[in-house]
């Protein structure tokens, strides 16, 4: 198998329930390397970024307040980048079916997540689902400097021209 590298989010539901020390555990059981971690706040412009494959689904604007927080009064979210053979498919089979009611109740999906009334699958995790999406997707969320591997070319830019906060 060739090794890969795949993203996960740890999306709002996963944080207000408290499950993220679970969910890492579950994670670990691939075997797979953790070579990038940030917890960040999603604003709009990242979710539409994000899910802009799914923009024409009647779900899409419940699924953009989901992961920006609005559903849980909680805009955090843990997003990993998991590092090895088979990350992809490895790390899906951890996570479950979308549709957590259908996915395997030993999975993430299937023991922690639930479908709301409005029908939006309250999913806990986010995991790539392809090589072209984990690169994608990975790009967007972290920097070259926020992983500590190589995954993809760099290009070095002038430091002047970058307005940025750093500790005083
Ligand atoms: P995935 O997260 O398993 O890759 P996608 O089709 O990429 O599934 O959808 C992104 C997210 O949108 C899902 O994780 C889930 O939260 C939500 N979602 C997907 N399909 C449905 C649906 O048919 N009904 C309600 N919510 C959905
Ligand atoms: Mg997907």
């Amino acid at each position: 198998m060739k090794e890969e590298a795949t993203l996960v989010i740890i999306k709002p539901d996963g944080l207000k329930k408290s499950l993220t020390g679970n969910i890492l555990s579950r994670l670990s059981e691939s075997k797979l390397k953790i070579i990038g971690a940030r917890i960040l706040k999603v604003d709009i412009a990242l979710a539409n970024e994000h899910y802009r494959h799914l923009q024409k689904e009647p779900f899409y604007p419940e699924l953009t307040k989901y992961i920006t927080g609005q559903l849980h009064g909680e805009n955090r979210v843990m997003a990993l980048v998991y590092f090895g053979e088979g990350a992809i498919t490895k790390v899906r089979e951890l996570a479950g079916a979308t549709n957590p009611e259908e996915a395997d109740p030993v999975s993430i999906r299937g023991a922690f997540g639930r479908i709301l009334t409005t029908g939006l699958f309250e999913n806990v995790i986010h995991a790539s689902s392809s090589n072209e999406e984990s690169e994608r997707e990975i790009k967007l969320w972290f920097g070259p400097d926020e992983i500590v591997q190589e995954l993809y070319p760099v290009k070095e830019i002038n430091p002047e021209s970058l307005k940025r906060r750093v500790w005083k």
